[in-house]
């Protein structure tokens, strides 16, 4: 049993989640176009797991007997002009990230909804190590220099990146 204001909400962020996939995606593009595989790889893991983090929503509202309604209109901005720009973009949208996940664990509260508040504390755990990740690069890039050898070592580091599914996700990709 979840209220209709709880589903509308969780169904909202669904919704911002897909952006935050397509978002990625299209950074893992313009990464390749830099030059930047290594990047691009990154951005592509973080794709999938976005995508991850979509289905999670999906498979919560209709076991909820939610049926999910696809609203995300946001065109995706395509022209980024330096590795430091994206990330820092990545870091300020993950922030937003997480206010929206503690907001809508405050309306699970608020409604005792308990069920909800235990499938959110997955996302709460989840956003520490994403705004973690965002940082660790940010503050490395700095150090380096975002361009010649410095970039290059970066870029090989962000290349080791390998996308595991977390027991029991539905993949979507
Ligand atoms: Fe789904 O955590 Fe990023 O957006």
């Amino acid at each position: 049993m979840i209220s209709k204001q709880m589903s509308d909400s969780l169904n909202e962020h669904l919704n911002i989640e897909l952006f935050s996939a397509h978002l990625y995606l299209v950074m893992s593009s313009c990464c390749n176009e830099l030059g930047l595989k290594g990047a691009a790889n990154w951005y592509y893991v973080q794709y999938r797991e976005e995508m991850i983090h979509v289905m999670k929503l999906y498979t919560y509202l209709n076991e909820q007997g939610i049926v999910i309604s696809i609203t995300a209109k946001n065109a995706v901005p395509g022209k980024y002009s330096s590795l430091l720009e994206m990330l820092q973009i990545t870091l300020d949208h993950e922030q937003m990230i997480t206010s929206c996940i503690n907001n809508l664990f405050e309306q699970a509260v608020q409604e005792k909804d308990h069920a909800t508040q235990i499938f959110l504390q997955w996302f709460v755990t989840e956003q520490i190590e994403e705004e973690n990740n965002d940082r660790d690069l940010i503050a490395k890039l700095k150090l380096v220099g975002d361009s010649g050898h410095g970039i290059l070592m970066i870029d090989g580091e962000m290349g080791q990146r390998v996308f595991v599914a977390p027991p029991g996700s539905v993949l979507a990709v």
